[in-house]
């Protein structure tokens, strides 16, 4: 068997119990376009988020993409280049002009104390992300977004089922897009939703994630096909049952991990945030090597040679991408820069027995001078 560590695997519930759910298919013939296990889920992802509106997707890409058509914005968005190639990549193709903003070295999300001046009457919205799970200066960003009337929309596709001050982290902003890929804490295999605030939103979502067909004889705007399928929408349904058990069994896991690392010179962990109900998305660690006594490509060596798998999340930044050509300066997002350098983000699921977090933190703990 191959004992390979990956940076993650996916949830998965009971085969019988998949089975079980997508047994009335067979009945039906109802695979896709909004049928009963899609209404279902989004019920049920109501409740659990505590959020009074949802749209799903075929991912948290679509989502974003097509949140951003359905606001029908034109110009600068402001947004994080510290980030997976989606965010950046949804502005883009939407016609938008991305413009980055530095990150906090302590939480990695949008610094806001930088997000004021780089405001222009160009300036049409402000796209954070929760990275990690971390979630954002919620209230700061609201308020500059309130005193220049500009639209919210929230990566959160790190942060299924998180929760500030008691709110479902899907309540903040105009739009909150989640990914449920099969690597997310929560998967549909692949999968996304746009939780919001303003009903009309989510009827243009809805359209546009069907062509932009309005009705049986009109098509009013150009969409795309972005449905969640019915096979799709059950594995969710099976995976919401077990959700809570497979965040406190990666909770346990984080805290082996905090057990061995904390309190090490040059190593910086997640920041604890008080007020945050966390899913225990992801481990990353930053590895200062003039005070750790090796980099970020050693104990990615080291690792790898024991058949342990960490990924650079996220690196390379978003704003240095060969896809932009240039067009972007890194050196305006230092700290970004600075952490992406430095991050590895090492392995974590339910799954993952305490023994193998022992055995990795063993490895890196070997590295220090
Ligand atoms: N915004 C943010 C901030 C995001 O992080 C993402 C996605 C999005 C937007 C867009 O959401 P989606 O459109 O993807 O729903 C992975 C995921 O594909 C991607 O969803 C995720 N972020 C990103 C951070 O990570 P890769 O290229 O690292 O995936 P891959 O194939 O290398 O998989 C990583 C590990 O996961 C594997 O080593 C093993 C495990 N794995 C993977 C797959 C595909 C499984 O256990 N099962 C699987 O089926 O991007």
């Amino acid at each position: 068997m191959d004992d390979t560590i990956l940076v993650t695997r996916s949830s998965m519930p009971d085969i019988d119990e998949y089975m079980d759910e997508i047994k009335s298919m067979w009945e039906s013939h109802w695979l896709t376009n909004m049928g009963p296990e899609h209404q279902k889920l989004q019920k049920e992802l109501c409740s659990f988020l505590g959020v009074e509106n949802i749209e799903l997707f075929t991912n948290g890409h679509m989502a974003l993409e097509l949140t951003l058509q359905a606001m029908g914005l034109q110009g600068e968005v402001i947004t994080t280049p510290f980030t997976f190639a989606s965010t950046t990549h949804t502005i883009v193709r939407n016609g938008l002009e991305p413009v980055f903003c530095d990150i906090d070295p302590v939480t990695f999300t949008l610094d806001t104390d930088k997000l004021e001046n780089l405001i222009t009457d160009r300036t049409c919205a402000i796209m954070p992300v929760h990275v990690y799970g971390n979630i954002c200066n919620v209230e700061e960003i609201d308020r500059i977004a309130r005193k220049y009337e500009l639209k919210v929309i929230y990566d959160a596709a790190h942060t299924f089922g998180e929760t500030y001050k008691g709110k479902g982290v899907g309540s903040f902003g105009d739009a909150s897009c989640f990914s449920f890929h099969a690597t997310k804490v929560f998967n549909t295999i692949e999968g996304g939703a746009v939780t919001y605030r303003d009903k009309r939103l989510g009827e243009k979502l809805y359209e546009l994630k069907n062509f932009g067909i309005h009705g049986p004889e009109e098509v009013s705007a150009v969409g795309a096909n972005a449905k969640m399928n019915e096979f799709c929408a059950a594995m969710g349904l099976c995976n919401l049952k077990h959700v809570e058990e497979e965040i406190s069994k990666r909770k346990i896991v984080v805290e082996r991990y905090r057990e061995h690392l904390e309190g090490i010179d040059g190593i910086q962990l997640n920041a604890f945030q008080p007020e945050v109900k966390s899913n225990y998305a992801y481990f990353p660690v930053i590895f200062e090597e003039k005070i750790f006594g090796s980099s970020r490509a050693e104990v990615f060596d080291a690792l790898a040679e024991q058949g342990i798998i960490a990924r650079k999340y996220f690196y390379p930044l978003t704003n240095t991408f060969s896809a932009f050509h240039g067009k972007y300066d890194v050196r305006e997002t230092p700290a970004a820069l600075h952490i992406s350098k430095r991050v590895l983000t090492l392995p974590l699921y339910a799954d993952l027995s305490l023994e193998d977090v022992d055995h990795i933190c063993g490895i890196i703990l070997k590295l220090r001078s």
